[in-house]
């Protein structure tokens, strides 16, 4: 393994000291004020690429910040670390692998290079195998095993393996197949399986087991649960696995040894984290859903935001300036959290999706020298979308203790326009924005006639920052995009705090000490071999799982 050596303390960083020095000189002058001095400080504070629109004026931001934000990203030689994410360097170094999610989307004859070898015919062979499966479901040329179609699509996986065809597959619904019915299962809790299956018929379904590795506890678990509910439904004959589960994963043998046939197998690669995934194989679900042209105009998505981020100068980059700021937001101004807050009910699924692809990747305590970092990383991603988050949580953003940088994400055009409730809607995101920056004060307050001891009540401070993204319409071209740009908002960001946004050790520990206590919970005897307090849980839920 290569672990890069050459670690800079980020915040020893003349760039960073200069941060510093200008947040003292620009700290007493408010959203309001600053746009009073700049009348063209929306236009100014926007940048545009792939079709997004990002309007970061209400951050509490000069051009002075742009531009010491642009030395830092340079110093930290964003471009080139770039670069050779593209390029399939091994940059996820504690794992020794290529980074490469961007040549899932690449075109047919782009050339990308691992270990000498060009990975994009790959690419393309699996997804021409995928087009062609999923023609044959969609179609009904496919049967399953009493010679009905398949209507019902079962996709199996958590994490990664889940979080975006779930997302996608909500967000693209308008786009979808309404004959066809799609479930996700990722919990281990047997509810989720029992739920999302007990209505469908066996002789219909097809499961997708969706796993990197395919020996991920819930998935696997719920894997053979699913082929026993399926041979139990369809009496038993083993053949019937052929027709109704597939499978996603880079581990052939894994896949064979559960009863999958290899044909039935869709690869991807290592260089595919999960958390990138939904645009691999992982998407078999997403492609059974919107087709094969959807799936295609979903990756174009991708591949021209990767574009504008490779090739568009710093400053003009839509997910370099969304990342600057938020860095700012982060690191200068002490943010802890962000909240995304889409204005479309389809994405209903996208924060919890940004969730895993931000904290995941950038939620890390050391640099990639192994050095403890001495400055902020990921903040808490959270958000749900508007505006029924606005009956709930905005209070907090408005009246709370603590700013919160918002991402409010907003579309021109609703996917299933009905009279005038697009423009209710959006106006929403307008107006949202408008007064987190601008508040209410006072005087202002007081000359509505409100009674002196409400004031404080009814006041708002303003200055509270937030983006405003926008687009056109929630299509599977613009989600592509969409994610394109948040991916790459986490990779400019990480590259700055110096760490490794494509390993996630965190998450093994825990797992590891799950498996020690699986056969603890049923065993006979008082379990004494953890702490006190473990000790007594483990034993009280022993004594009390039958009732
Ligand atoms: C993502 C993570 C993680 C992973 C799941 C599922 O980056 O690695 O969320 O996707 O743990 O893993 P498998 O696909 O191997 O089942």
């Amino acid at each position: 393994m290569s672990i890069e050596t050459t670690d800079h303390a980020l915040t020893d960083r003349p760039e960073w000291k200069a941060l510093e020095e200008h947040l003292v000189q620009i700290m007493d002058r408010d959203l309001k004020r600053l746009f009073s001095e700049d009348d063209q400080r929306g236009p100014r504070f926007t940048v545009e690429g792939a079709g997004i629109f990002l309007d970061y004026s209400k951050n509490r931001i000069t051009d002075r910040t742009v531009s010491l934000l642009l030395d830092l990203a340079r110093a930290c030689d964003l471009e080139g670390r770039r670069e050779r994410m593209f390029t399939g360097e091994k940059i996820n170094i504690t794992e020794d692998r290529a980074v490469l999610h961007t040549a899932l989307r690449a075109p047919r004859d782009a050339v990308v290079e691992v270990d000498g070898v060009n990975v994009i015919p790959h690419v393309h062979e699996v997804l021409d195998r995928m087009g062609a499966f999923a023609t044959g479901i969609r179609s009904g040329e496919w049967k399953g095993h009493t010679g009905k179609r398949i209507r019902n699509v079962v996709n199996i996986g958590i994490g990664g393996s889940d979080l975006g065809p779930v997302m996608a597959y909500e967000a693209l619904k308008p786009f979808s197949d309404r004959s066809m019915c799609f479930r996700f299962v990722s919990n281990v809790d047997s509810n989720d399986f029992y739920e999302k299956t007990r209505d469908l018929s066996p002789e219909e379904t097809l499961f997708i087991i969706s796993s990197k590795t395919f020996t991920t506890l819930e998935t696997m678990t719920n894997a053979h649960t699913a082929r026993e509910w399926s041979l139990e439904g369809l009496g038993g004959d083993e053949s019937a696995v052929a027709k109704h589960f597939v499978a996603v994963s880079t581990n052939k043998e894994a896949v064979e040894s559960f009863g999958i046939d290899s044909k039935n197998m869709f690869g991807f690669w290592d260089w595919v984290g999960g958390r990138y995934s939904m645009d691999s194989a992982i998407g078999l679900s997403t492609m059974l859903s919107v087709g094969p042209d959807g799936f295609a105009d979903l990756l174009a998505g991708f591949h021209e935001m990767d574009v504008h981020f490779r090739t568009a100068p710093l400053e003009s980059n839509v997910p370099v300036m969304l990342g600057l700021v938020g860095l700012w937001n982060r690191n200068f101004l002490g943010c802890d959290t962000v909240a995304v807050l889409p204005y479309d009910n389809e994405l209903l699924r996208f924060s919890a999706y940004l969730q895993q692809l931000e904290m995941e990747s950038n939620g890390k305590h050391v640099t990639l020298g192994g050095e403890r970092v001495g400055w902020d990383t990921c903040p808490v991603i959270w958000g749900e979308p508007g505006t029924n988050g606005q009956h709930a949580f905005y209070q907090m953003i408005h009246q709370g203790t603590k700013p919160v940088p918002c991402d409010f994400i907003c579309f021109c055009e609703a996917a299933n326009p009905i009279g005038d409730h697009h423009d209710k809607l959006v106006s929403n995101v307008f107006a949202q924005a408008e007064a987190l920056a601008f508040g209410k004060t006072e005087a202002q307050v007081k000359a509505e006639g409100v009674a002196d001891q409400l004031l404080p009540h009814k006041e708002f401070d303003g200055n509270r920052m937030s983006n405003v993204i926008m687009t056109q319409k929630l299509d599977p071209r613009t989600l592509g995009r969409l994610v394109a740009l948040y991916e790459h908002k986490v990779f400019t960001q990480g590259t700055i705090w110096n760490i490794n946004s494509f390993d996630q050790w965190g998450v093994e520990l825990g797992k590891v000490l799950a498996k020690n206590i699986i056969p603890q919970l049923s065993q006979s005897e008082a379990v004494t071999d953890h702490d006190s307090s473990t000790n007594q849980l483990i034993n009280r839920y022993r004594q009390h799982r039958h009732g």
